[in-house]
């Protein structure tokens, strides 16, 4: 029977064909003689997903046969992109397919194109999540994803008149084939009401009498390792009107509206809030906070009780992780399900939070700390309310223990905020019941200690851990930039520096031969050229690939600092413009490229977006210029875009004020291609700095422990004339739209609290560091090589077998590969 399991799919160019031609006719039911591309592509996808299933299945009774230690990873955010290439690659079954559909008269490369992006997160975050997954199936890691399933994701931005416009992002439209409904999983979960309390064998038990119910089904989504056998599992929750509930309101006579009622249901997982800023106490994502967390956790509990006949050894067996406070909510839920469901007694059922919990903060900037009014909570959560009351209360006793009477330092460190409106601090709840809390790079690590969290680690030292964060090398260099992997697989004579990215260092020997280096040069040309062709299909410009191509490609936000960048480039394009002939043959041709979102509300980060487009309108027609500077905005970045983007790019802006990117990752993933950073030491440009040589990177501007201290002697600060002189061409209307531009004046001008003012100058040396390297292609390319030799700390396979080995205990569970 084992042997016909794993022999049930056979991988034949014709069993292959048999399989996507019969998804063609039964599963999509469009006639085998006459489908189009993009029937093509959901057929291959069908036919892939059975070998992913098969895949699945016997890694799921593998583990619960070995029944080792699980890690669940709970994020809001998961930012997939596309599954297609990834899967038959992971799987290694690119080259079978890829023949397969061509004998039909198909193209892999076209097709792929038609699947949409999977854009259920908002940034960094939500694609962390996803290069985890990768890892810990590459890892062979015991572990599950759990999220929500967005009917809306990420909001798709299109550019109008140079304005950002939020269109809906329905990308379930067509069908996914990557997922699979489990509708017999679905369990119950609760919202308001109020709670009851009686006497049972001596004991309080409380009783929550919820006033609405809605049901969480459960969609599986595989996720499949590198060249191993194991494939894991994101499950993320959909919400449907709940089946048993409300059946008084049917009997009440009005029964279409009872019904209508019930459809409000499906909106609590419809849509992903695109603020990555600030928190903002909207009821509906705390009702989506507690739907995930409640789901995922009834799951697992149900899970481990059917194979161990008790909820025994939990504590011991299983680790669940926090991305950021969003799931944390789930710490009161997971002491009510113990102590209310469970009947289990506070002891124990706290012992085994603490033990289970572990968290990771992502961002140090205080107005993004999620924070909710304890009316909303106690209407929206009664339980929940009273039990974080009683850990807080608890809390507060550990606190007077240690340090006395100390009222200054429990108003600091209390879970709930005191003040005209009390709230609840989801930050200091998860300090609180975590074993472990990481920042996820060093600088950042060590910040959170100093600032955010400097009472925590002094009550809870050991509580703090680094995990600098990581990517995969599959998604963003081995696959995303076939003609360097070749390069690589060729140099090196191997292919596994893919799952072993240290490996790259095998480069650095290779970094001054010639004839190497123009190797290398040619793959970034073919890149660039790639690059260009998007360029030109999305914003209508064309460019020269003999240009230095420099990119800014994340969010839009003040403290990733878009407007240096913008001023910089009207600084070049003021010099250009007034450049004799001679002078002008001098000049390093650019085309400046940028791109990211704004969060809808971000009033500012909008018209950050608008005096981008008014700068490329100018700069872009100005005969006067050329060829020798073209700036475009790519409306809707995203996953499938980067994947074009970074290969593609030569040189990569990672310039937030020190001291306020967490990490950043894109900043990896360009270093990974070959592309040269100019970066401020902040985040993992520090590490990377330290790994590829500072020599090799090109690094300017404040340090993170002389921001405050330039913050309070801003107003003195004696501007440079340059930067007085682009802020001036912006106000006096150069671009047009100088009042809608005011704001932006204004917060560079006046308090400048990113310190855009002071690093101008030394931004404007490092670029032209990068420009007189540029001229040297033997010194660039030697560069370039060097950063991608010393990428290797840079994989999410090493942040995960940190994560696993430091934080969560858990140990790989290899399938074994079948015969
Ligand atoms: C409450 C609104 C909200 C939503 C999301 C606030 C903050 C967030 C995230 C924490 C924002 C985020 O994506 N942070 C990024 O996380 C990356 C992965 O660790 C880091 O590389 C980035 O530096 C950090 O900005």
């Amino acid at each position: 029977l084992y042997t016909l399991m794993d022999t049930y799919i056979k991988n034949d160019v014709l069993s292959v064909q048999e399989s996507i031609v019969n998804h063609v006719e039964y599963t999509i039911a469009r006639s085998r003689y006459h489908f189009d591309d993009f029937e093509a592509y959901q057929a291959t996808a069908y036919s892939t997903r059975d070998r992913l299933i098969e895949s699945w299945n016997d890694t799921q009774q593998y583990f619960h046969d070995q029944d080792p230690k699980r890690v669940y990873y709970l994020s809001m955010e998961f930012l997939v992109g596309r599954s297609l290439l990834n899967a038959l690659y992971n799987l290694n079954l690119k080259g079978l397919y890829r023949e397969a559909l061509e004998q039909l008269g198909y193209n892999l490369e076209i097709i792929k194109e038609r699947e949409r992006d999977a854009a259920l997160g908002n940034g960094g975050l939500g694609r962390l999540a996803s290069c985890f997954l990768d890892s810990m199936a590459t890892e062979n890691l015991p572990a599950w994803g759990y999220g929500l399933r967005y009917q809306y994701g990420m909001f798709r931005q299109t550019i109008q008149d140079g304005f950002q416009r939020e269109n809906p992002d329905y990308w379930l439209t067509l069908g996914n084939p990557w997922e699979i409904e489990r509708p017999n999983v679905t369990y119950p979960v609760s919202f308001y009401g109020h709670v009851s309390a009686r006497e049972e064998d001596g004991r309080q038990i409380f009783v929550w009498n919820p006033a609405e119910q809605v049901d969480a089904v459960a969609y599986d989504n595989p996720i499949p390792g590198y060249r191993t056998a194991n494939t894991i599992n994101l499950r993320l929750w959909s919400a449907k009107p709940s089946r048993e509930f409300d059946l008084e309101s049917f009997n009440s006579g009005d029964y279409v509206a009872s019904i209508l009622e019930k459809q409000n249901a499906e909106s609590i997982s419809s849509v992903l809030y695109p603020d990555d800023r600030t928190y903002k106490g909207k009821e509906l994502r705390l009702k989506q906070q507690h739907f995930f967390v409640s789901a995922t956790l009834q799951d697992i509990l149900r899970r481990y009780t059917a194979q161990h006949g008790s909820l025994e050894n939990f504590s011991d067996k299983v680790a669940l992780q926090l991305n950021d406070t969003h799931p944390t909510i789930g710490i009161a839920e997971l002491m009510r399900l113990l102590m209310d469901v469970y009947k289990w007694g506070w002891t124990a059922s706290w012992e085994a939070t603490t033990k289970v919990f572990s968290f990771t903060n992502h961002t140090v900037l205080p107005e993004a700390l999620e924070q909710w009014p304890v009316e909303l909570l106690q209407e929206l959560l009664p339980r929940h309310m009273q039990i974080i009351y009683d850990i807080n209360w608890r809390f507060l006793q550990e606190l007077r223990a240690k340090f006395g009477n100390d009222q200054a330092r429990e108003y600091r460190m209390s879970i709930i905020q005191e003040g005209d409106e009390k709230m609840v601090r989801m930050a200091h709840l998860a300090l609180v019941a975590s074993h472990t809390v990481n920042g996820v790079a060093e600088i950042h690590s060590e910040l959170i200690k100093q600032t955010i969290f400097e009472d925590f680690y002094e009550m809870y030292p050991k509580k703090f851990q680094n995990k600098t964060n990581g990517v995969t090398p599959r998604r963003w260099l081995a696959f995303c930039n076939p003609p360097l992997r070749n390069l690589i697989n060729e140099t090196l004579g191997t292919d596994a520096w893919i799952s072993r990215l240290d490996l790259l260092e095998g480069l650095k020997s290779h970094a001054d031969d010639g004839e190497f280096q123009s190797r290398w040069v040619e793959v970034k040309q073919l890149a660039k050229a790639k690059l260009a062709a998007k360029i030109k299909e999305l914003c209508g410009v064309e460019v020269s690939t003999d240009a230095l191509f420099d990119v800014q490609v994340k969010r839009i936000h003040e403290y990733k600092r878009q407007v240096l960048n913008i001023l910089g480039i009207i600084h070049r394009y003021d010099q250009i413009r007034n450049m004799s002939e001679e002078e002008k043959a001098d000049v390093v041709p650019r085309v400046c490229i940028i791109g990211g979102k704004a969060a809808p509300g971000y009033e500012l980060a909008k018209r950050i977006i608008k005096l981008i487009s008014a700068v490329s309108q100018r700069v872009n027609n100005d005969p006067a210029v050329g060829d020798l500077l073209k700036v475009v905005f790519i409306p809707d970045y995203n996953v499938s875009l980067a994947e074009v983007i970074v290969p593609g790019s030569e040189l990569s802006q990672h310039i937030s004020t020190a001291g306020t990117e967490a990490s950043g990752t894109s900043n990896m993933k360009f270093a990974m291609n070959g592309c040269l950073i100019i970066g401020t030491m902040d985040g993992a440009n520090v590490e990377i700095a330290e790994e590829i040589g500072d020599d090799n990177i090109f690094i300017f501007g404040a340090l993170a422990h002389e921001v405050p201290k330039l913050r309070t002697e801003r107003a003195d600060l004696k501007v440079d004339d340059r930067f007085a002189h682009v802020v001036r061409l912006i106000s006096s209307g150069e671009f047009g739209y100088a009042d809608f531009f005011t704001p932006i004046v204004d917060a560079v001008q006046g308090s400048d609290y990113y310190l855009v003012a002071n690093d101008f100058p030394a931004y404007l040396r490092a670029q032209d560091a990068v420009d007189r390297t540029y001229k040297n292609s033997s010194i660039w390319t030697r560069m370039s090589i060097m950063s991608v030799a010393g990428c290797g700390k840079f994989s999410s396979d090493r942040t995960i077998r940190q994560y696993a080995t430091e934080i969560w205990g858990v140990e790989p569970c290899e399938r074994p590969r079948p015969p």
